[in-house]
């Protein structure tokens, strides 16, 4: 059975306190933060590791590690939410903004979504309009400190507005798209948008994720 049929078929959880609001429906807060990837924890020399702007009509960019280091830096306090139920909140990212990232970079014409790529062969779509928000972050750090190999070392993104399966850790690319696409999760049951306080996690038939989904996870 996929992922989304199994958490499909589950039991909804009881809702409890949603923290005036903050907590989106359907999710449980967690002061632990989990891990959850398709795959190996990807390894990486610094030195050949490199980032790419690229699709249909667009001039290709490519980012050393060092390039990326030297744009302007931010930090951006966010709450985030996983489609098997965790939320947690206040997590401080700190790395170059989509925005700052785009400076300099011109988007072809006509594009509306994009796909972002991860090792290992993770992809997933946005509007463009959401890549381009004031507080999408291309994060280096977490709570002050670099990202752990788990959590997407060297650079991840950062979503905070959608279900965290948009987050792609150990990011490696953008393309820039004419036609909108499904990625990894959205080809296999999961919503294509997937916002959280509207609860967007599935495709199709709207059933429930099991609470404890999460807690069979490692976490940190
Ligand atoms: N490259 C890559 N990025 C990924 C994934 C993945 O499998 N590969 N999983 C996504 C999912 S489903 C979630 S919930 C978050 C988890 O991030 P965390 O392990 O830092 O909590 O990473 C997202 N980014
Ligand atoms: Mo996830």
């Amino acid at each position: 059975m996929g992922k989304a049929e199994r958490l499909k078929k589950a039991r909804p959880p009881v809702q409890k306190n949603t923290h005036d609001g903050r907590l989106p429906p359907g999710q449980t807060l967690t002061e632990k933060f989990p891990i959850l990837h398709e795959g190996e924890v990807p390894e990486y020399d610094l030195t050949t590791w490199d980032f790419t702007l690229f699709g249909e009509g667009a001039t290709k960019r490519t980012f050393t590690y060092n390039e990326l280091m030297q744009l302007p830096q931010t930090t951006v306090v966010k709450d985030i939410h996983c489609v098997t139920r965790w939320s947690r909140f206040d997590n401080a990212f700190t790395g170059v903004t989509i925005r700052d990232l785009l400076k300099d970079f011109e988007i072809p014409e006509g594009t509306k979504h994009v796909m972002i790529y991860g090792d290992h062969d993770y992809d997933t779509n946005l509007p463009l309009e959401d890549l381009l928000k004031a507080d999408i972050l291309l994060a280096h750090s977490f709570e002050g400190k670099p990202l752990t190999a788990k959590h997407g070392y060297p650079f991840r993104l950062v979503v905070p507005h959608l279900y965290f399966w948009k987050s792609v850790k150990w990011i490696r690319g953008i393309e820039f798209l004419q036609e909108d696409r499904p990625g990894f999760w959205e080809r296999n049951g999961f919503h294509n948008y997937g916002e959280v306080f509207r609860e967007e996690r599935f495709s199709g038939e709207d059933l429930d994720i099991p609470e404890d989904e999460w807690h069979k996870k490692d976490f940190d």
